[in-house]
């Protein structure tokens, strides 16, 4: 029998990164049940290159599932209730991906999060995503848990200020992050993804990062 998410049995190793961030280390047991999802999820709203405000290509590709999807174009960035593709709703979170969500954040501390938004993000060798705030959201009391599957990247932690230099994290297949409080608005990034394959997902990592949008 498959177990959803180890922690409910066995502690994950849990890292203090900054004030209320954590790294929880292998944290996701069944993964094959959050990739089928995200297989599911891409199926019905496929993975694409979105549009800065400014014009530019986002070298991550996206999609979405849950009540809530973020997105950006030449108008910027904000969140939506339907794929700017077809106009239909995102599709829900699948079976497993809220229950991970919910149990990283409390293992954390952050008890009672509820996610609306789900955004999976797709990176292929040599794809980064540059230092950057989360705050889009409509507040951010909330707590946003994300979790790592496929290859290995360097994950940038930095401060409330650009110029601060980031720490530097190494985040696996499985690692669950869990960041609120004061470093909910910490800037942050991902050091460009280097060649390998994944016994699991292939050449790729995909992110799922979790938000309380509303
Ligand atoms: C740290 N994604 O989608 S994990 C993003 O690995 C994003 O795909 C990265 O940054 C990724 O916005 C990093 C998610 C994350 C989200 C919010 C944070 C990390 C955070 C807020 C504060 C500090
Ligand atoms: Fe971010």
């Amino acid at each position: 029998m498959s177990t959803l998410c180890l922690s409910l049995e066995l502690p994950a190793q849990i890292d203090a990164i900054g004030p209320s961030a954590s790294i929880l280390r292998r944290f996701v047991g069944d993964d094959e049940a959050l990739i089928a999802g995200i297989e599911a999820v891409a199926a019905a709203a496929p993975f694409r290159r979105m549009t800065t405000p400014g014009g530019r290509p986002i070298s991550v590709a996206m999609t979405n599932c849950g009540a809530l999807g973020w997105i950006s174009d030449r108008s910027g960035y904000r969140y939506s209730a339907t794929d700017p593709l077809d106009e239909a709703p995102w599709p829900a979170m699948p079976p497993g991906f809220g229950r991970v969500a919910r149990a990283a954040a409390a293992a954390a501390g952050f008890a009672g999060f509820e996610p609306d938004a789900c955004l999976i993000n797709c990176y292929v060798p040599g794809t980064r995503l540059s230092l950057h705030q989360d705050r889009d959201e409509a507040s951010f009391a909330a707590p946003i848990v994300s979790v790592s599957l496929g290859l290995p990247v360097t994950f940038l932690f930095g401060g409330m200020r650009r110029a601060e230099r980031p720490q530097r994290y190494l985040l696996e297949h499985g690692d669950v992050v869990v960041w609120g409080g004061e470093s909910r608005l910490y800037f942050h990034g991902v050091a460009p993804l280097a060649e390998g394959i994944h016994a699991k997902l292939g050449r790729r990592r995909i992110n799922l990062t979790f938000r309380r949008a509303t």
